[in-house]
């Protein structure tokens, strides 16, 4: 009888957990896309990389890089953030034809953290 009783409990406890969980998980910075586009064929090599997040982001602690295929950074100077803290930026040394991969890694304002990568190549 008291098991019985105590189900309704039980199952509105489970439904607030996972809308809890939900609201948690949107509230994470993810990306939208990035520049170049990830998997995106270029006849020039870009002069910056970035990647657009959908939370505001906390720069001394998140960073892009990017590499070329023998894992050899291509990237120069510190990532960088634009006012609105949800595009991360680097500057890119001038790069050949190749496949390059770009990493990030964010601590959003809410201090959850989340990473990524996409590739691009050059023609
Ligand atoms: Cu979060």
């Amino acid at each position: 009888m008291r098991l019985i009783s105590l189900r309704p409990l039980w199952i509105s406890l489970v439904v607030i957990c996972a809308l809890a969980f939900v609201q948690m998980a949107s509230a994470h910075s993810e990306a939208t896309r990035s520049s170049p586009k990830d998997k995106s064929v270029l006849d020039h090599a870009p002069k910056v990389v970035s990647v657009f997040l959908t939370e505001k982001i906390e720069i001394e602690l998140s960073k892009l890089e990017v590499f070329d295929a023998d894992g050899e950074t291509v990237h120069k100077g510190k990532t960088t953030c634009s006012e609105n803290l949800k595009i991360m930026s680097i500057l890119m040394k001038d790069i050949g034809s190749g496949s390059y991969a770009a990493k990030w890694e964010v601590v959003s304002v809410d201090g959850h953290k989340t990473s990524g990568a996409f590739s691009f190549q050059v023609r």
